[in-house]
């Protein structure tokens, strides 16, 4: 807890260690009443350092200090000091071995962090600075050291012992307890370090190496869940297959583990060689884990093998380099997914959470760049901007480079700098070095806060036959920073002829061969293009793929936008245009009459959508999504939510009326039949059978309710069953709605995934859950406050998407978000932190709404003894 003002800690001031560690060895007795700790730390000083002579300072946090011995001498209490965070020694040898004993309280451990109990289980968690609260050590990631770990607990409770690297010893002890020693060959930061005791089942397989090597592959969980592994267990031979494929890269230990934990801060960690999950994103059977769920679960164990290289061989320097490892595992993981299903989908997948989130964060109070200059506590920046704009820039770096250069940098990135800590750029020097390209400029994209603004004009001088663009960028003032320079921006379009065929680019009147796409780089502040021999005025397809995490303003007609829907070859840009239209069409609508008229094109739009089979369906589902809430008011300057939300669902309504037959044709067409595949074929089928339903539901159609009852009951999979939930909460049949979410909980009560499920879909729902709902879910015994997945699915999805409930304009759903945060400040303050980001975004919402959330936010400023996460949040949201 904190004893003191926070601090803000500077990029500007990194020192290299004063102290080394080459070797850690631990011993851990574990105890129903807590944990002893023994380490012995191999020190020496850095040659690297300059200070002469400095004192030892090793951190520690909520740890009752035992004693300290030096090369084996008891040190007395005047030998150092204890200040409670940190230990001091003064003078040390230049060489010396330091054994430190510790007591801490795993079972008391609500905050998740260090070494915790959950289920009866021992599990840890040390990212970022979580090792400090098992023992006093030089807790940051430029400190790498090779460990040898010992448990020790009781035989019957704790079976499985289990820590990084390979087993290398294992025996009884005396009163039915039991031992079992791990060695990890390679050096790590503590971060990585990992620790599980507990009564669990194995699963195991294996995987052949590319050099022949045999992998022992282990899942660990508990026994009701053993036959939710294998999606999983595919999911890993499938990385680590991709992995030496694309990337070249090799796994290196003889073990890899898995272990599924249920009380988790986030979605899982990478600890070198025994990767710790949360549940719900491991754990999947056909029966209760939806599409959305599987590929999840495909990505994140993806993205934590993937970190073995990008993240553990070659690790951060310090904290400020967060993006080092995650923008870039995040870019390979979304790569394998691209890979493993359809890259249009991935892609619109990823823009829609970088358009909504990413945007929203990179416009508010905690704007801060992929490389942040400060923070003060280094939990509040495992952020959208850190993980999905961070890929986005290596992203950049890929298109810039091509496939070839790129993956020439990415090997001598990993020779380089393989079993160092290094900086972001490192990363970009090995690309340029690898690429000969000066990617000076580009860095601006690691040290600039806000997202840049692209505005586009063109024209056409039709006796020429030269088409014009002009693109002018702006990069928004964000906190701290103003007077941005222009950034290096790969830019990738094309044009379409009247026709609907795509046109080459010449970009000079003589050249012969012209792609019809070409990425233009913009590193100025104003550009002109001229493109020529254009036979009529073209309809520009801007910024393909989503070349770079900007936004683009152009004045697109209705037209235009219809015309790109149906023929531009780029898949991302003609749902982009799709979305740009149905924006236009909810914008138009927000604050005027109810009988105000809506588009006709739309319909047919979608119509079109809807019948026409020989579109490609998974693009198709994925058309069919209108814009969320979330990022209509992104896109508003001064948002009014309820107005929003009212807007938003007469454009479904009308679109359910308009098309209802058409919707009841898709439902029947896109009947399962054969058994239940996660391919992106059978997810579209699913999606677009619960869309269909979704819509009739809203219109009240009383063939749609039949189907979604129906189709409730006789579900093989969680995708459809909760799709019809889902139709069937959000609609007005109360009866029905009562009814199945009560025989949904009956059946599914003993699955704490499918149990967050079910708490998710009505706290998001605008029929389901109002304010008085939501605080019966928090009475429900199922919830439970130590636990996050619970804390999220309730009070999470109804503060991030029940949003015409949350901004209530009497302010009560502020009242209780602020109250809720209050309450877990106390017990998981990193989990309290990020509830709060709904209301950092005040300045976003018309003064009636922004004034209370401002209150708030003061609400919870005023708390008596507030978590450094929490005041770090609070505070910057309320400065300026
Ligand atoms: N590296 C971890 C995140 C740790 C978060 C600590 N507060 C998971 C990941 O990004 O792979
Ligand atoms: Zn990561």
């Amino acid at each position: 807890m904190r004893t003191s003002q926070p601090q803000t800690i500077y990029l500007s001031d990194y020192k290299v260690p004063a102290y080394l560690v080459d070797t850690v060895d631990l011993r851990f007795e574990l105890f129903e009443d807590g944990a002893r700790v023994h380490s012995t730390l191999a020190i020496r000083r850095n040659p690297d350092s300059q200070e002469s002579a400095p004192p030892l300072e090793l951190d520690g946090d909520s740890l009752v200090l035992e004693s300290v011995a030096l090369d084996g001498t008891a040190l007395s209490e005047s030998d150092y000091e204890n200040r409670g965070e940190q230990l001091v020694i003064r003078s040390v040898p230049e060489r010396f071995s330091l054994s430190v004993v510790t007591w801490i309280e795993p079972q008391n451990n609500t905050r998740l962090e260090g070494l915790y109990k959950s289920s009866g289980m021992f599990c840890t968690q040390c990212e970022a600075e979580g090792f400090r609260c098992i023992t006093f050590f030089p807790d940051r990631p430029d400190v790498m050291a090779r460990f040898r770990t010992r448990i020790e607990a009781d035989q019957k409770a704790y079976p499985v012992l289990l820590s990084n690297g390979n087993d290398v010893d294992r025996g009884e002890l005396d009163d039915g307890r039991h031992f079992m020693t791990w060695e990890d060959p390679f050096p790590k930061p503590c971060y990585l370090f990992a620790l599980v005791a507990g009564d669990l089942v194995e699963k195991r397989d294996t995987f052949t190496t590319c050099s022949g090597r045999d992998i022992d592959l282990r899942m660990y969980v508990e026994p009701r869940n053993a036959e939710k592994c294998d999606h999983a267990m595919d999911s890993l031979k499938r990385s680590m297959r991709w992995d030496e494929e694309v990337y070249g890269r090799e796994y290196d230990l003889d073990i890899f583990m898995i272990v599924a934990v249920d009380d988790f801060n986030m979605g899982a960690m990478e600890n070198k060689g025994l990767n710790i999950f949360n549940s719900s994103c491991v754990l999947a059977s056909q029966e209760t884990a939806t599409d959305m769920a599987f590929q999840r679960i495909e990505a994140i164990v993806a993205h934590e093998y993937f970190h073995n290289w990008s993240g553990n061989r070659v690790t951060c320097r310090d904290w400020f380099q967060l993006s080092l490892k995650e923008g870039f595992t995040v870019f390979r993981d979304s790569q394998f997914s691209a890979d493993m299903g359809s890259p249009t989908v991935k892609r619109i997948e990823d823009v829609t959470l970088l358009r909504t989130a990413q945007f929203a964060e990179d416009g508010g109070p905690m704007a801060h760049p992929v490389r942040p200059a400060s923070y003060m506590e280094i939990s509040n920046f495992y952020t959208l901007t850190i993980y999905e704009k961070g890929a986005e820039v290596v992203r950049m770096i890929h298109t810039l480079l091509g496939p070839e250069l790129f993956r020439k940098g990415s090997d001598l990135y990993f020779q380089r700098h393989d079993g160092q800590a290094v900086t972001t750029d490192d990363f970009v020097r090995a690309m340029e070095d690898a690429s000969g390209r000066d990617l000076s400029q580009f860095r601006l994209w690691y040290e600039q806060a806000g997202t840049p603004m692209l505005t586009v004009s063109d024209e056409f001088d039709e006796g020429q036959g030269v088409y014009r663009l002009t693109i002018e960028q702006t990069i928004p003032d964000t906190p701290g920073q103003t007077n941005k320079k222009p950034q290096h921006i790969p830019f990738a379009l094309g044009l379409l002829g009247s026709d609907g065929q795509p046109l080459p680019l010449r970009l000079a009147s003589d050249e012969a061969e012209a792609p019809t796409e070409r990425v233009l780089e913009l590193t100025e502040g104003v550009h002109t293009f001229e493109f020529h021999d254009i036979p009529s005025e073209p309809v520009p397809s801007l910024l393909r793929h989503f070349s770079a995490p900007v936004r683009v303003r152009y004045p697109w007609t209705r037209e235009q936008l219809l015309f790109l829907m149906n023929h531009d070859p780029d898949g991302f840009n003609r749902w982009d245009a799709g979305q740009r239209l149905a924006v236009d069409v909810i914008q138009r609508l927000i604050g005027s009459p109810d009988d105000a008229a809506i588009d006709p094109r739309l319909v047919e739009a979608y119509r079109k959508l809807i019948t026409d089979t020989d579109l490609d369906q998974a693009l198709v589902a994925k058309m069919l999504q209108l814009p969320s809430e979330a990022y209509l008011i992104e896109l508003a300057e001064s948002a009014d939510v309820p107005a929003i939300h009212r807007a938003r669902e007469r454009v479904l309504e009308h679109l359910a009326e308009a098309l209802r037959d058409d919707l009841v044709a898709c439902y029947q067409r896109q009947q399962e039949t054969g058994p239940y595949e996660v391919t992106p074929a059978a997810i579209a089928r699913r999606s677009l059978r619960n869309t269909a339903l979704g819509w009739l539901l809203m219109i009240n159609d009383d063939e749609g309710r039949a189907l979604a009852v129906r189709q409730l009951n006789e579900a093989d999979n969680m995708t459809d069953r909760m799709g019809a939930l889902r139709a069937l909460v959000n609609s007005d049949y109360e009866a029905d709605r009562r009814q199945a979410l009560d025989d949904f909980y009956d059946r599914f009560r003993d699955d704490p995934q499918v149990v967050e499920q079910w708490f998710s879909v009505q706290a998001a729902s605008d029929r389901a859950g109002q304010l008085s709902d939501i605080e019966q879910l928090l009475a429900h015994p199922a919830f439970d406050w130590k636990n996050p997945n619970k804390i999220r699915s309730v009070i999470g999805s109804f503060a991030g998407q029940n949003l015409a409930a949350f901004h209530n304009p009497d302010g009560s759903g502020y009242r209780f978000l602020a109250d809720q945060v209050c309450r877990l400040d106390d017990s998981n303050p990193q989990i309290a932190a990020r509830l709060v980001t709904p209301l950092t975004r005040w300045r976003k919402f018309a003064p009636a709404y922004s004034s209370q959330m401002q209150s708030a936010l003061e609400r919870i400023r005023d708390k008596d003894g507030l978590s450094r996460d929490v005041y770090e949040v609070v505070h910057k949201s309320l400065a300026g």
